[in-house]
């Protein structure tokens, strides 16, 4: 029998189309080695081209799974991604301290922020913004926010290297633990930097800027594989240092699909796995 590996959590909703949302970071779980478990928050119809249905889950039924994953399997991290309303996040944040995860316990927990779409798609009411803010940003060890949702949670619109150590100082100050301001949105650069604050110090975590427009999942792979690392006990920095390695080369290895956008892609961890279970290399 194997060793049980570390077990990770992910509060997110599903992309039917399998490149971002819950399926990305079950994948991105798997890839890094650690068991993932979800409480799924919402289902999506969703292709290559756009989402064009959005279903919510009840909040207790949110909540219900959190808490039967944790008080059974346990888990060594959390992260959330498509949460879509102040209802469910204020479940969210209720059963994270009952069993606690994040600020109320001692299980790491990732906050990505998930506001929208890579298509510009809605995911995330309006009045939901105040809650991550005042419930769910201060029960957070990292929040990662791109830079569209800088300007949703700040007002700040950033465009240069500085104004993301701005935005960042301006995040800290909703409580989290860490903030991660992601700058690959910050089109004009020719790399993409990454900056970690903790209320006193930055850390610069710089990557190359690909040419390739199939990114759909490259903020929920971030978060988690990052999460993954946490849960394997790495500090935050060093949990951060690895998860920009593994999404610079999940995004060298994204591929399209349908007609639209396509996924970054952990496959690049299964070198064979193109080869495996074709006629020729099944044997025995
Ligand atoms: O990549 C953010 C994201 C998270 N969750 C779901 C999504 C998306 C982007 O499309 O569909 C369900």
């Amino acid at each position: 029998m194997m060793r049980t590996p570390p077990r990770t959590l992910t509060i997110a909703g599903s992309d039917s189309g399998g490149c971002a949302g819950l399926q990305a970071d079950l994948r991105t779980f798997f890839a890094c080695g650690v068991h993932g478990t979800t409480a799924v928050t919402a289902v999506t119809v969703q292709n290559s081209l756009g989402v064009t249905g959005v279903h919510t889950i009840p909040p207790e039924v949110v909540a219900a799974q959190v808490e039967s994953v944790v008080t059974d399997i346990g888990v060594q991290a959390a992260k959330t991604g498509m949460l879509a309303t102040a209802e469910i996040i204020a479940a969210v944040a209720g059963a994270c301290d009952r069993v606690g995860i994040g600020r109320a316990g001692d299980i790491p927990f990732v906050v990505d922020p998930v506001a929208a779409s890579m298509h510009g798609d809605p995911l995330l009411h309006e009045a939901a913004l105040d809650s991550y803010r005042t419930e769910l940003f201060p029960r957070a060890t990292l929040i990662t926010p791109n830079l569209d949702e800088v300007r949703l949670f700040t007002g700040l619109d950033v465009t240069t290297r500085a104004q993301q150590r701005d935005a960042a100082k301006a995040l800290f100050d909703h409580g989290p633990q860490w903030v991660l301001v992601k700058g690959g949105h910050l089109w004009g650069d020719p790399e993409c930097l990454d900056l970690l604050y903790d209320g006193s110090e930055f850390t610069e975590f710089v990557g190359p800027r690909f040419d390739t427009e199939h990114t759909h999942g490259s903020g929920d792979t971030l978060a988690s594989s990052i999460t993954s690392a946490l849960a394997k006990g790495a500090d935050v920095v060093s949990a951060v240092r690895a998860g920009k390695a593994f999404i610079v080369e999940s995004v060298r290895g994204a591929y399209p699909v349908g007609a639209g956008v396509g996924p970054v892609s952990p496959l690049w961890r299964l070198p064979d796995a193109a080869e495996f279970l074709t006629p020729g290399s099944i044997t025995g």
